[in-house]
């Protein structure tokens, strides 16, 4: 069984999600880790009676499990299947005897902000997540979180810790990097499309913004501007992941730099406006009128063009041609004619 949830082992698709092709394995967030200076060690620590250090080859004597697992990323791009090689995270850290206080588990990687995230020890349990050192291909790359990560089935990826440290058993629960930073959903259940936390923007602020039409270099994550009027808005390096502009009028806007991933853009009105260099993982553009809207520079993993409705283009709807391939082949197929 997995937490309250049927569905997530039947290797199908969760709500907003899109299948990669067969052969990608896209790469998120940090690129590298920092490793150690000696030994690749992973610590089990905190609320434990005996706290453990594993080095890779002792983990790899524990016993060994190959699990399916289906990836769904944040940013909307799934791949299901994929069979990871490990140990159960369960029975690591039976052997280093948590304590009766101990309610969550935050896990910490050899990287250069140390980056982390936590779920509850009950919840990883029941997941049954894997410390993981390879696939069926073999070891894991190094790209991929190797020589050992998380994987944590069930929850948007993000909560899979690429490159494995620390294995921190808590009391007490501690926001991992993407929940603090980006305002990433604590649970991250894709099923229930536990994405993103609530903005913690109050509606007046909101309203003040969207009346000056000037969002620049804010954060404004999750705003909800749908069908307001933003003609010539200005919102260059505004953090906007997740935003919803659904039927708003943007005409001439400017996102140049700016963090769209997962925003909503379906039916907006985007002539004449400028996505330079922004990020737009994820995000939905369908049934939006581009025409002359700029998207060079832009990241546009996972973005949707043609939806229910196509992204109206014309002549001056500009695209760089190497962004098609971060794009699913119907997506792709949709732009080919502008470059
Ligand atoms: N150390 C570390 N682990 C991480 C991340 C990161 O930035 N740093 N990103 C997470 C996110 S958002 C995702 S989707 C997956 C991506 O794993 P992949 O690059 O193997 O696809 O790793 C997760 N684990
Ligand atoms: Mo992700």
């Amino acid at each position: 069984m997995t937490a309250g949830n049927p569905m997530a082992d039947s290797h199908s698709l969760p709500p907003g999600q899109q299948l990669v092709a067969r052969d990608k394995w896209p790469l998120v967030g940090e690129r590298e880790p920092e490793p150690p200076q000696g030994e690749w060690m992973v610590d089990l620590t905190g609320a434990v009676r005996s706290p453990q250090r594993w080095s890779v080859e002792d983990l790899q004597k524990l016993p060994r499990v190959e699990r399916a697992v289906d990836i769904h990323c944040v940013t909307r791009w799934s791949k299901l299947g994929v069979t990871f090689v490990g140990v159960r995270l369960s029975e690591v850290l039976q052997t280093a005897d948590p304590l009766p206080e101990a309610r969550f588990v935050s896990c910490v990687a050899y990287s250069a902000r140390r980056h982390s995230t936590s779920l509850a020890l009950d919840e990883l349990i029941e997941l049954d997540a894997l410390v993981a050192w390879g696939t069926a291909d073999g070891p894991l790359g190094t790209e991929h979180g190797g020589p050992v990560r998380m994987v944590v089935p069930g929850r948007y990826f993000y909560k899979s810790v690429k490159w494995l440290a620390r294995i921190e058993v808590l009391a007490e629960d501690r926001l991992g990097y993407w929940e603090a930073e980006a305002g990433y959903h604590n649970h991250a259940d894709p099923w229930r499309e536990q994405r993103y936390l609530a903005a913690d923007l109050d509606k007046r602020a909101a309203a003040r913004l969207i009346q000056a039409r000037d969002f620049t270099g804010q954060n404004l994550r999750s705003i909800d501007c749908r069908g307001r009027d933003l003609t010539g808005l200005t919102a260059e390096h505004a953090l906007l992941r997740n935003a919803d502009f659904r039927a708003a009028t943007l005409t001439g806007a400017n996102f140049a730099g700016a963090n769209l991933s997962n925003a909503h853009f379906e039916g907006a009105d985007l002539r004449g406006a400028n996505f330079d260099s922004a990020d737009l993982e994820g995000a939905n553009l369908a049934g939006a009128d581009l025409r002359g809207a700029d998207f060079t520079g832009a990241t546009v993993f996972g973005a949707t063009f043609v939806g229910e409705h196509p992204a109206q283009l014309d002549a001056a709807t500009r695209i760089d041609p190497a962004a098609l391939e971060a794009l699913t082949p119907d997506q792709a197929a949709f732009l080919r004619p502008l470059v």
